[in-house]
């Protein structure tokens, strides 16, 4: 029987109160203004805002809906909304001298509570690490402090091993820690590496102590629906070869490894090594966000994406920090599902 309940999203201006259409519900939304925090909206649902909008650059909202109505609350540091069948969950960490135990205290608290809500499969993150190639107080850089607190919270979810969903990891024009996770009761999320990357949690230790948790991308196979149903969800990508960052320097050069990366992952060849069937194209991407860290470069990397991605496939752009001091650019979207159209 089929209990899935059409988990869709789109970004509207940040001046709108976000009106879903007949028969949806909102479920959560994600403010990229100005603001920081974590609440419950006037309309009841939970609204994590980062401050990631700049001059010249994009301000929006996601609005996650879903076709039944949720339940919402809040525990702790944390807000959620479950229809069912997903959950969205956020969570913000005020600033710290160190990140690291707080990370792991808080994502535990996320992971048991999508165990007690009983929404076990993960099948996407956002982790938004202000001053994100910063240092800490013990002088580590930020983004690896939130690693290893990250990894330790993964240590105990599920078996520890293959239940890492895709995830972007990115910086913010804040300051602070704050993340939001999608997870599913009946769906079966299925998490896709990348032929010419090395798994992000096998990176070797020249990077930081321990490996970032997650997958290339994860397909999420709703429950009483055909595998090729399911909504690709791609992490964000970097102008990374196996481990290694390429063409430092060259912002143009990285887009394009950056393109080619997500071509490669979403395509029929990478998607059948993964035991899975179908194969998209890289105009198949809908809402896509692409992180430029420096304010130059943008033109030149709307240029390519506008080519690469065509004109449907609802880009925005954002100027922030990416999470080594030699990347430019990162880039994340999904193919949607057959739930989308419905
Ligand atoms: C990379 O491939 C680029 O730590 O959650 C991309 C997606 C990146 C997610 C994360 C980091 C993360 O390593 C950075």
């Amino acid at each position: 029987m089929s209990r899935h309940t059409g988990l869709q999203a789109h970004f509207t201006p940040l001046e709108a109160v976000p009106r879903p259409a007949p028969g949806r519900h909102v479920l959560a939304t994600v403010a990229f203004g100005e603001d920081s925090g974590l609440s419950l909206t006037p309309q009841g649902h939970p609204e994590l805002a980062i401050p990631m909008s700049s001059p010249g650059f994009d301000s929006f909202r996601e609005v996650w809906t879903t076709s039944a109505e949720p339940a919402t609350g809040t525990r702790g540091d944390l807000a959620f909304a479950h229809d069912g069948e997903y959950l969205f969950v956020s969570g913000t960490i005020d600033p710290l001298p160190v990140y690291g135990p707080k990370v792991r205290e808080v994502y535990e608290a996320a992971f048991a509570l999508v165990e007690e809500l009983g929404y076990p499969r993960i099948f996407r993150m956002w982790n938004f690490v202000g001053d994100i190639i910063g240092s800490n107080a013990e002088g580590m850089e930020i983004y690896q402090d939130f690693v290893a607190g990250r990894a330790e919270a993964f240590a105990s979810y599920g078996d520890g091993t293959g239940h890492m969903p895709a995830a972007t990891g990115i910086g913010t024009r804040g300051e602070g820690i704050s993340f939001t996770l999608l997870a599913c009761r009946e769906g079966s999320p299925r998490h896709v590496e990348n032929q010419r990357q090395t798994p992000a949690y096998h990176y070797p230790e020249q990077y930081g102590p321990k490996p970032p948790s997650f997958a290339r991308a994860t397909l999420l196979h709703p429950a009483g629906a055909g595998q090729a149903d399911g909504a690709l969800f791609v992490s964000g990508t970097a102008s990374i070869l196996g481990h290694e960052t390429v063409h430092r320097g060259d912002v143009a050069r990285q887009t394009e490894v950056v393109l080619e990366n997500i071509a490669e992952l979403i395509g029929g060849p990478n998607l059948a090594a993964a035991g899975l069937d179908g194969g998209h194209e890289l105009k198949d991407l809908r809402l896509v966000k692409v992180y430029v860290r420096h304010e130059a470069d943008l033109p030149v990397v709307r240029a390519l994406c506008q080519d690469a991605l065509g004109p449907d496939a609802e880009t925005v752009y954002l100027n922030v920090a990416v999470c080594r001091d030699d990347l430019l650019v990162e880039i994340e979207g999904l193919v949607p599902g057959a739930e989308w159209s419905r």
